[in-house]
This record gives structure tokens, sequence and C-alpha cells, in this order.
């Protein structure tokens, strides 16, 4: 089914994450000018977008997703001319760029907060602001960041809602000026001419205003998600947005991030109708490898037979409703090829790195490949508390070790396993010092491997993780079915491989995953196995190819992955 083809359903999204991927001055922190000289190497990729992670003025309490100037850039990464010299760049590589928007809450050093606390019409509104109950909180909510989701002020002599760090107060969106001054400072930036916006937490946006108690966790506190997240107002609020934003102008991508999205949320926030938003990020595959009471804190595997029910799940419900992102990493997940993948056995990393690229690459929506993904880029070697820099990690090793009891060596290979900072140690660009990303001291050390996995050992080398992405991307375009096929699970009970059939007109594509390190002898889904051997092969992370069938059934290899493309 065509879906009349938006642009932003061809394309391939690249995120960046300023701090980290690329100082141009020296000072160990990532930068705006840094950016603009790799704009090659990503054009060179084959990416149509790049999301920009914050990049305005910040006290960095949680690395500029707390934002104290939402029209200024933070000092750190540069000014604004570099910003507008960036953009023009980027524009002239035909590269869009969309920029992270971070309105569920601000700093506590935003002019809008200080005002609030002293009460100041109308920002003392601008906040979520409660009178304690006998002298405690007025309720039990836990915050992302652990502890209590409230904190008390003695200037304004109430306490104020934070659900991540309590230097990120959340923004009060009953408050219609509030509102629309977010409606122009958001104006002001498609003004300027960027492309679009990644919506942080969009769907926290409408709360109850009871507040009532969550349920109560081991740590004592309750769970806001019932009473904060995906309520029916968060949707009335974002068509708001919508059309006192962008619904009106041409080229615009909007995704939206929504942690506990069903499909059934996601098919409202996405839906193909423009009245909210282009696509979601769902969470569902990223929570498979959490621990058994929900909490994010595991060394799980995520089981294969769950990760490809979810991916059915999420391709089938919006198909031809609403729009599905299609992502493995981002600045907040562990590198995929440590958490799926094989990242200690030097070919299986390369063939592993592929073959999940492939697993997603191929499936409906806009893939998004996270900076270092298209390296193979792994999680860091972390061994000491002192290793970390993120606020939630840091936050929680104190609450696991002090609170819950948890010794340290199982909390720190919890967060070796699943700790922001693995997505969030410099880009390895080449194998000189600090892997050619500072020529100073990092903010955050270099992964030890980057002298073997770097950008420049690879842009060059065929059989590279990066020229497959480039590969892959470019299929994307060379093939309408990629966008546009439906989506069919096969060999839904076999947990070593991923396969699935999109269809569209008369074409077949079959994807097929070994997700193992061992050999998979699998069936082709159709009785008519002669057919299949004249299907062409158009993607295998091996060559030659293990295809074609012999008596019917294909023998994948370690990690092969498999696309091949024929008529019905
Ligand atoms: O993340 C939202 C969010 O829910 C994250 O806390 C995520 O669930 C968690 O990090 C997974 O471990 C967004 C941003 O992506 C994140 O970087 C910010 O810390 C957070 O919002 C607050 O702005
Ligand atoms: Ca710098």
């Amino acid at each position: 089914m065509d879906h009349n083809g938006h642009w932003w359903q061809k394309s391939v999204v690249y995120q960046i994450y300023p701090r980290s991927f690329m100082d141009s001055n020296g000072d160990g922190i990532g930068d705006l000018q840094g950016i603009i000289g790799k704009l090659d190497y990503l054009r060179n990729l084959g990416v149509d977008v790049i999301w920009l992670s914050p990049f305005y003025a910040s006290p960095n309490a949680d690395n500029g997703y707390d934002i104290s100037d939402y029209q200024k850039i933070m000092e750190e990464f540069g000014t604004m001319d570099d910003f507008d010299e960036l953009l023009k760049e980027a524009h002239q590589r035909n590269l869009k760029i969309i920029i992270d928007m971070v309105v569920n809450h601000s700093s506590d050093e935003h002019e809008w907060f200080k005002k609030s606390k002293a009460g100041i019409e109308p920002y003392r509104n601008y906040y979520i602001w409660r009178k304690g109950v006998d002298g405690k909180e007025p309720n039990n909510w836990r915050s992302n960041f652990s502890g209590s989701a409230w904190t008390y002020s003695e200037e304004r002599q109430e306490y104020y809602l934070h659900l991540f760090h309590k230097k990120q107060p959340e923004l009060n969106w009953q408050c219609a000026e509030l509102r629309n001054e977010i409606y122009r400072m958001m104006n002001w930036w498609l003004d300027k001419g960027v492309d679009g916006f990644r919506l942080d937490v969009i769907n926290y946006i409408g709360k109850n205003p009871e507040f009532p108690d969550g349920v109560i966790g081991k740590d004592g506190l309750g769970d806001f998600v019932p009473y904060a997240v995906n309520l029916p107002i968060s949707h009335d609020y974002i068509k708001e947005m919508n059309s006192q934003v962008w619904h009106n102008r041409e080229g615009i991508l909007t995704v939206g991030e929504t942690p506990f999205a069903s499909t059934d949320d996601a098919v409202q926030y996405s839906c193909l109708d423009n009245t909210e938003l282009n696509m979601v990020f769902q969470f569902e595959h990223m929570d498979l490898d959490n621990a058994e009471d929900g909490s994010k804190w595991s060394d799980r595997r995520i089981p294969l037979l769950e990760l490809k029910r979810s991916f059915s799940n999420w391709q089938r419900k919006l198909y031809g409703k609403a729009w599905n992102s299609l992502y493995w990493c981002n600045h907040d997940q562990p590198r995929v090829v440590s958490r799926l993948g094989n990242d200690t056995d030097e070919t299986w990393w390369n063939k592993s790195a592929k073959m999940l690229a492939t697993c997603l690459h191929f499936m409906q929506g806009t893939p998004y490949v996270y900076q270092g993904e298209e390296l193979g880029m792994t999680n860091y070697p972390f061994s000491d508390i002192r290793d970390f820099r993120d606020v939630e990690s840091i936050n929680a090793y104190h609450e696991y070790t002090e609170i819950l009891h948890v010794d340290n060596d199982k909390m720190i290979s919890y967060l070796r396993n699943k700790s922001r900072d693995n997505a969030r140690t410099p880009m390895q660009w080449d194998e000189t010092d600090e892997a050619g990303f500072t020529t100073g001291v990092p903010w955050m050390p270099v992964n030890p491997n980057y002298k073997r996995i770097n950008a420049a050992a690879q842009i060059g080398d065929e059989d590279s993780v990066y020229n497959y992405y480039r590969k892959l991307i470019s299929l994307r375009k060379e093939y309408p079915i990629i966008v546009n096929g439906d989506f069919e699970l096969v060999g839904e009970n076999n947990a070593d491989v991923f396969a699935y059939l999109r269809h569209w007109k008369d074409q077949i594509l079959w994807v097929v995953c070994n997700f193992t390190d061992r050999m998979q002898k699998i069936v082709s889904p159709s009785s008519n196995h002669a057919e299949y051997r004249k299907w062409d092969v158009i993607c295998d992370n091996y060559s030659p190819s293990g295809y074609p069938f012999e008596k019917g059934q294909i023998e994948l290899r370690p990690y092969e992955a498999v696309a091949v493309l024929g008529n019905s």
C-alpha cells in the first residue's frame, strides 16, 4: 500500500549527540563547528536528516536536556552564528536538520522558573507547584532519576514537580500563556529554517491534576506513569501545537519521544492525517531486557522471541494507519552490537552489526542511525562508578547500593549493561589520540577499542560496517517495497532466526537474520521452493551469499542476514 510517499517516509535520520560528536577547539567537548567539519562524512553515508540533541543554553545537569534559554546556544557548543552556518552548510548538502525540543520541562535556571518561584505573574503558573501534606511531599511519586519527584522551594514555600532531575522542573501545560510561549519559540526556530523537531517525552505533558499516589515500588516510592504519561489531554496539546506551529508549513518532520506508549497510543500520536506528529519513538523493544519488576537495571539479554513479537506487533498495528520510527540506538540506549550482537569476536562483531542493521532497515518505518552505530561502536568497559557521567546512572548507583543494598559489583554490571553513558563516549574518527575526537582531554573517556573501530579504518573498506550501512540506506531509495510493503512474521517460534516477509504489489521481499554464532537451517516460507531459487539477493552480509536454496532450505552462517526479492 503506497502511503502517498511523504519525504520523511523515505528518509533515514542520523542522530548527533553534540557533546560527543566532534570537538573543534580542543576543550574536550564536542561543538557545532565540529559538526560542520563532518557534514561530508554524513553526506557520504547517504542519510537525509540530522537530528541534533539539545545545543541550547543549559547548566548541563542532564547534558542539555535541561534548557535555561531556548533561543540561545550553549556556550561550550559555540554561537548562534555557528548554528546558522551549520544549517546553511547542511542545506547546501541537501541534509535537513531537526532539533530536539525539550518542552515537558525546563532547567531550574530558566528565567521562567526564577520568576515562577518568586510568584510573579504569569510565570507563577508556568510550573507545577503544590503545598506539601503534613510537611511532606504532595504525593509519593518517584523521579526517573531516583528519589522523590518533588523538591521544596523555601522561596515559594511550596514543592515543585520534576519527573527527572530536580534541576528539570515540569512545565505546566495547563497554563495557556506557557503553551503560547512554547509555540512562539518553536515557530522562531522554524522561521530560521530548521526542518522539524524531535519532541522529548512529549507524552508526559498532560498530568492528572489530582496528582494521586502511585503504586509503591521496592524503593517505597510511587509510580507516576498512570497519572502523567499518555493521558488523553496530551493529544489535545499536541494537536494544538501542530496547528499553531507546523501544520501549514512544508517539509517539516516531527517525531515524538513517547516512553510507555502502546500501539494504540502511537496510532493516535502518528496517524497519517497530520493532526499530531509524523511518528514516535516507542520503547517496547527497548524495555525487553528490563528486570523482572520492570525496572531498567538488569544484566538480562533481550529474548529474540519477545523481540520478534514486539516488532511484528508494531509493524502490523501501524500499517496503513500511522508510521513507525525504527531504531536500535540513541543517546539513552546501550550500543546494539553489544546488547543484541557479538562485540567480543572481531569477525562476529562485523557480521552481527550488519545483521542487526539489516533486520531493522528492511522493516516499514523511518530508520534512525545513532552516531557511531554505523561503525559498530560498542559499549564501554566500565569498571567503577567514577567512570560514569550520566546523572541517571550515578543516581541509580547510589539508590541501588545504599537504599536497595545491591552489591557494588552487581550494580556496576547492571550499569555496564544498560547505562546511557555507553552511547556517550566520544565518536571514534580515527586511530590518532582520543580517536581524533579532540586534541584536548575528552569530557568522557574514549572507548579503548578505537584503534580497531573508527571511521577512517572503515570508509575505504568495502567490507566495513560503515559501507554496509551506506548500502542499506541506498536500498531504501531503490526498492519501494521497503517503504510501502506490509509485514508478515515467518518462523515466529524460531528462537534463533528473525525472518519476515514484505509484500507490495506483485513483489515479495524475504528478510532472514541469524541472531546466533551458529549455523541455522531454515526452510522457505512457501512450499514452492523452486520458485525461490529464481529470487534476487538484494542484500547479504556475507559474500558470496548463502542463497540460493538447496532442496527448499537455506543454511545461514553465523549472524548471516539475507534479503531476497521475488515476484508473487
Ligand atoms: O528521555 C526520556 C526517558 O524516559 C529516558 O529517561 C529514558 O527512558 C531512560 O533514559 C532510559 O534509560 C528523554 C531524553 O532522551 C533523555 O536523555 C533525558 O534525560 C530525559 O528525556 C529528560 O529530558
Ligand atoms: Ca569544543
